[in-house]
């Protein structure tokens, strides 16, 4: 048995910067696959078992089970000696990046790329309100990355694997965000000549 298990499933970009920290840190890991499309994290027990607050990825190391993909990798740089701070600066810039994906960059872009670019549902109306607030996002990140190779530090930290879980996905939102965030894109490109840098549906299982 891995030492590390991801509960996860391929669609799921918060689950996959979690899944690329384990690889990149060359992790004895395995995906666990959660049938999301299925209903599996709405399940009462699965949320008794795995997570009260109903998402993926959930890690389990050991008796431990962790969730929040931030508090997840936060563990994993402690763990492992990689992607972390090098000093008390630096790990709240990372935390500040951290809480910006979460709040912003990550979740207008899942929310729209769920309803445009997988289950093709929702207010059209909804979609351009989203699109309006990824694109405000991602402009701050991309010109973040306009004099920065990585976003703290100059080197990859889990900042970066943070706000890359939604960038290597290629479904349908009705944004060019290739076109439009070009800083963005070379960034993606760098941290994926990391050894060990694995594509998400490479990593984990889908439906
Ligand atoms: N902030 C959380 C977000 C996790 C999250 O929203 N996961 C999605 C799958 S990608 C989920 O399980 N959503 C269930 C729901 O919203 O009901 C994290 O970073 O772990």
């Amino acid at each position: 048995m891995a030492e590390f298990k991801l509960h996860c499933f391929g669609e799921s970009g918060n689950s996959y910067r979690v899944a690329l920290m384990l690889q990149l840190c060359g992790c004895d890991w395995e995906p666990v696959f959660v049938p999301f499309f299925k209903g599996g994290t709405r399940d009462p027990d699965w949320r008794v078992r795995f997570n009260e607050m109903g998402e993926a990825p959930v890690l389990e190391h050991g008796a431990l089970k962790l969730t929040q993909s931030g508090v997840i990798l936060d563990y994993l740089a402690e763990r492992t000696g990689k992607f972390g701070p090098h000093n008390p600066e630096e790990r709240r810039e990372i935390l500040r990046w951290i809480l910006y994906d979460n709040h912003k960059f990550t979740s207008y872009y899942a929310t729209l790329r769920f309803q445009v670019g997988l289950t093709h549902q929702g207010d059209p109306a909804v979609h351009e309100f989203l699109r309006g607030r990824v694109t405000a996002a991602w402009k701050i990140v991309d010109t973040h990355l306009a004099g920065a190779d990585f976003l703290v530090g100059g080197r990859p930290t889990i900042a970066d694997l943070s706000l890359a879980g939604y960038v290597y996905y290629t479904e349908e939102t009705g944004l060019d965000t290739r076109a439009l965030f070009p800083n963005i894109v070379a960034w993606s490109e760098r941290i994926k000549a990391l050894d060990g840098w694995q594509a998400p549906y490479n990593l984990m299982p889908r439906d």
